[in-house]
């Protein structure tokens, strides 16, 4: 059977990265965008819909004869308090309420590690599961806030929410601290498979990265999932500390799991 699957935010840079990886013979993705999203390819399944995901109307239209959402739509950086509140909060609510009324059952949400930015490193530990929310940017706030909307959509109406922690995906790391947090395009959509797959997962939070040497997070929940990484950013390790030279372990870029998100001169203007 075809399923049809909506991913917001379809013309990001997640969005776009992951457009042709969750491609499927048996599969239409419904790609949503405020921006115009490219046509179709020959011989690619696809629907495109232009629209705000705080567009309560539109957003249900997209979500008519859908079986699962991705949402990544929203700012994937830091902005001033109102965009946040109206793009990813309220952004976030109007997806799932939509989702809700036209009977979809299962969302994966992006959150992001900024969520819980202000965690301190520990050398040599890796952040676990579920970490107690510790934001460092109102970005982070506002992925809290998807998170703690995910969960009472799961809670009240049954609905199967899980929430990515996404480290940094990118094609490839562009710096040291992403030699730890990257999660390779590759392991992005193995990922977001395992959290369509996964049956009955109710409400989880996971974190999203590659199985890097590296690695500052758990990937105990994802793998619960069926997540099975096969990425690890080490070979580009030479190359990135060739470019950027071996850190300072007192740097402030390690010193939080948000990293230069942490600093105090860390604003809107990024
Ligand atoms: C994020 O959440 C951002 O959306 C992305 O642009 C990266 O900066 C990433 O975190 C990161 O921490 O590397």
């Amino acid at each position: 059977m075809t399923a049809r699957i909506l991913i917001t935010g379809a013309a990001g840079g997640v969005g776009t990265l992951m457009r042709p990886r969750l491609a499927r013979a048996d599969r239409v993705l419904r790609l949503l965008d405020i921006a115009a999203v490219p046509p179709a390819a020959d011989g690619e399944r696809v629907e495109t819909v232009q629209a705000s995901i705080t567009d309560m109307a539109a957003m249900e239209g997209a979500c008519s004869d859908v079986d699962a959402v991705i949402h990544l739509g929203g700012h994937s950086l830091e902005r001033p308090w109102p965009d946040m509140l109206e793009t990813n909060i309220n952004g976030t609510y109007t997806v799932l309420e939509a989702a809700r009324r036209r009977g979809v059952r299962r969302v994966v949400l992006a959150s992001s590690n900024h969520a819980v930015g202000f965690v301190p490193r520990v050398e040599g530990q890796r952040a676990s599961d579920y970490l107690f929310p510790r934001p460092d940017t109102y970005y982070g706030v506002s992925k809290v806030a998807v998170e703690a909307l995910g969960s009472l959509y799961a809670d009240r109406y049954g609905m199967e929410i899980i929430c990515i922690r996404i480290g940094s995906c990118f094609e490839r790391p562009k710096d040291v601290r992403m030699l730890a947090t990257w999660l390779s395009p590759d392991d992005g959509a193995r990922l977001f498979e395992a959290c369509l797959a996964a049956p009955a997962p109710g409400f989880r939070i996971v974190w999203g990265v590659s199985d890097n040497t590296r690695r500052w997070f758990s990937l105990r929940e994802a793998r619960a999932l069926g997540y099975e990484p096969q990425d690890d950013a080490e070979r580009f390790a030479a190359e990135i500390l060739g470019e950027r030279g071996v850190p300072d372990p007192a740097d402030p870029a390690l010193r939080y799991l948000g990293g230069v998100w942490c600093g105090p001169d860390f604003d809107t203007a990024v």
